[in-house]
């Protein structure tokens, strides 16, 4: 018997990683098929010679994509191509706020940038890099990849980002042995739209990373508008001033995120795009009741 980290799920095989860096190919017990849930990809498992015997607590699972056990999500944005967008960028914060993972952000092919369009873009982000990380990167300039190594370590960390943004790029630039199919090459071979298909964790500067495949739709389906008040810690640090004690920050009178948006305390950009996502989820509780 022996503990360790699920790393890859292929055809019902499980590879497993234990704590000496050794893998092991092996199949989950037929038990498995009778309870709620499967062994996933990021589990910490009991395993012998050929079986998965038991899976440990989870700290937290994603669905899509299918991982459990992840300390943060690497939120990556291409500056340009496909083009920037703080719309996005928040959905993505939303989710995996929602999720009660810690997020990243990343804006990468900064290379495609012009010296001054890349400073008004770092000017926009500031207001996010007050409470949460954000890097700057391009495959093409070396230095700009050493931060994100350090950030690796010691961590099972997630990619995602839309299709197209460079996650597998970053991650071959981060370690060159890797050598994950990206777009150009697809493109060469003929293939469709998603490059990345499978969920594996690879093995990279100390941690584990999940090359995910891009996600083409981001819905907010298993939310309620007030699971949003959770997702924006910046507005959550000023709704202690809010009149109403349960405040969306909609409608409701004496609101302080309001205020700090006028104040321009808030990013009126991102409160718009709250307002945006807060419609969505309302819309889409009209639709079930239609059903
Ligand atoms: N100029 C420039 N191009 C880049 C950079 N990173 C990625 N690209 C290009 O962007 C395109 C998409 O990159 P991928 O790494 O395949 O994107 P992905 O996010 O993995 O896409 P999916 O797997 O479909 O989700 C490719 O043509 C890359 O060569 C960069 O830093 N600079
Ligand atoms: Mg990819
Ligand atoms: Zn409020």
């Amino acid at each position: 018997m022996a503990k360790g980290r699920i790393i890859k799920l292929i055809g019902g095989q499980y590879t497993v990683r234990d704590e000496m860096g050794k893998h092991t190919v092996v199949k989950p017990l037929g038990v498995f098929r009778h309870q709620a849930i499967a062994p996933k990809v990021g589990d910490l498992v009991i395993f012998d010679d050929d079986h998965i015997t038991e899976v440990l607590p989870r700290d937290n699972t994603l669905v899509r994509p299918p991982i459990a056990n992840v300390d943060q999500a690497i939120l990556i944005h291409s500056a340009k191509s496909p083009e920037f967008s703080f719309f996005l960028l928040d959905r993505f914060l939303t989710l995996v706020e929602f999720e009660q993972i810690r997020p990243v952000v990343i804006v990468t092919k900064i290379d495609l940038l012009q010296a001054e369009e890349l400073n008004d873009l770092k000017a926009s982000l500031s207001y996010y890099a007050s409470f949460y990380d954000v890097y700057y990167t391009s495959v093409h300039q070396v230095e700009s990849l050493e931060p994100v190594k350090q950030l690796l370590d010691g961590k099972v960390s997630v990619f995602a980002g839309q299709t197209g943004s460079g996650k597998s790029s970053l991650l071959n630039a981060l370690d060159i042995s890797l050598s994950i199919k990206t777009q150009e090459i697809s493109k060469a071979l003929g293939r469709g739209k998603h490059t990345t298909r499978h969920t594996e964790l690879l093995e990279l500067h100390g941690g584990l990373v999940a090359d995910t495949p891009g996600f083409s739709k981001l819905d907010f389906y298993d939310m309620e508008v007030e699971d949003l008040l959770a997702c924006y810690p910046d507005f959550l640090a000023l709704s202690e001033d809010c009149k109403f004690r349960m405040c969306l920050h909609i409608n409701e009178p004496g609101c302080a995120v309001k205020a700090a948006v006028k104040l321009g305390v808030v990013m009126k950009q991102r409160y718009d795009n709250y307002c945006l996502i807060h419609e969505e989820i309302k819309g889409q509780k009209k639709i079930y009741r239609k059903k």
